[in-house]
């Protein structure tokens, strides 16, 4: 039987079976966890059934073929990403939202931009910067509100008939968004503890839901718990210019090939700085620093590996893996499109491998 995993909760992996509407609860066969392949919510897998006829168990014997995957929060096989965002114009996070954007651009995955709370009192000048800015750059905007309603036809219509993903900082709105787009659901949503004025229960795992809207019509879509450690150190520092739509077109008039766009002579990107917008320009540096850290790191660890090779017992193979894969990757990349693509996954696939 071929299904999808909806949830993962430590050790199980629970996959439905669309046709039957119902759910296995399932292991990963021995050899496959041996092949050491990550595995996401929104896989598609192929499950054994368990020997009892009445169980609802069962084994996870072969993954198929992905057609895309977010990193973090992880998830397999989506059509988009609706990236929430809460407007509060004293501490709207613009750098947080190009990193949501960035990472979404990264992986090929088409976003969406969604900036919950819109109930909050907020100047109609800052909501039509926000969207000035994002819809300059070719992105949808939506502005929602989980306590008024407000937007939330908007959404489900952004929403039908694909499988998506909702991603952003925790406390955003996230939960309260699905909960508000289908009255029946009713997932747990952050509730602020009276004692430290924190915020206490939260979304823990990621999860994909199917939800009726109507007409026997059904969304799919997945919620995911907020992080905010979304950085950009698994990518080399050119890369993130191709995650600037606007900011790369201007790149081909670059007097340097390899011009980072930060101080350099002869830069077409800092002469037209004008016709960017401050705040996007803001984290494209952040990030290609990060980046620029993080290339300075595996060329530092590189040197050390190579010094190191003979020794067998580091106590740390895993990091040598690491690097020794980064290298190799980074001897791969030159220049054209592809051989990018194909540095950032396996920078990425060994990255995500490290953390989990
Ligand atoms: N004023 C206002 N408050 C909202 C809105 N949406 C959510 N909230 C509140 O914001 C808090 C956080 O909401 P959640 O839905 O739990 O946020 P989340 O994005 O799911 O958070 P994580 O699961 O931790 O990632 C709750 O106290 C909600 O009541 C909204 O549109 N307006
Ligand atoms: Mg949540
Ligand atoms: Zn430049």
């Amino acid at each position: 039987m071929i299904g999808k995993i909806i949830k993962i909760h430590s050790d199980f992996y629970y996959v439905q079976i669309s046709e039957k509407n119902t759910i296995f609860e399932c292991k990963i066969r021995e050899k496959l966890k041996k092949a050491k392949i990550s595995i996401f919510v929104g896989d598609l897998v192929r499950i054994e059934k368990s020997s009892s006829k009445e169980s609802n168990q069962a084994a996870i014997v072969e993954i198929l073929p992905r057609n895309n995957y977010l990193p973090r929060p992880s998830i397999a096989n989506v059509d988009q990403v609706i990236i929430v965002a809460a407007l509060s114009q004293s501490k709207f996070d613009f750098e947080q939202l190009n990193r949501y954007l960035c990472q979404a651009k990264l992986y090929d995955i088409p976003a969406v931009i969604c900036i919950n709370k819109s109930d909050l009192e907020e100047t109609l000048k800052f909501k039509q910067k926000i969207m000035d800015i994002y819809t300059g750059i070719g992105y949808k905007v939506i502005f929602t509100s989980a306590l008024t309603g407000l937007g939330i036809d908007e959404l489900k219509k952004v929403l039908e008939s694909k499988i998506s993903v909702l991603s952003g900082m925790s406390g955003v709105g996230k939960t309260s968004l699905l909960n508000k787009i289908h009255p029946d659901l009713k997932f747990k949503t952050k509730e602020i503890s009276v004692k430290t004025g924190k915020g206490t229960h939260s979304t823990r795992h990621v999860e994909i839901i199917g939800v009726p809207i109507g007409k026997g019509k059904v969304l799919q879509i997945a919620d995911t718990p907020g992080f905010s450690h979304l950085k950009f150190d698994v990518v080399m520092p050119f890369v993130i210019n191709e995650l600037f739509d606007e900011i790369k077109k201007f790149s081909a008039g670059c007097y340097f090939s390899d011009c980072l766009h930060l101080n350099e002579e002869g830069c077409n990107v800092l002469t037209n700085l004008s016709k960017i917008d401050s705040t996007r320009y803001e984290s494209y540096k952040t990030f290609t620093q990060e980046a620029v850290e993080y290339k300075e790191k595996l060329r530092k660890e590189g040197h050390k590996e190579e010094k190191s090779s003979k020794s067998i017992d580091t106590g740390n193979n895993e990091m040598k893996q690491f690097v020794k894969l980064g290298m190799q990757a980074r001897k791969k990349a030159r220049n054209t499109e592809k051989q990018k693509i194909n540095l950032i996954s396996i920078l990425d696939e060994v990255y995500y491998n490290q953390e989990d």
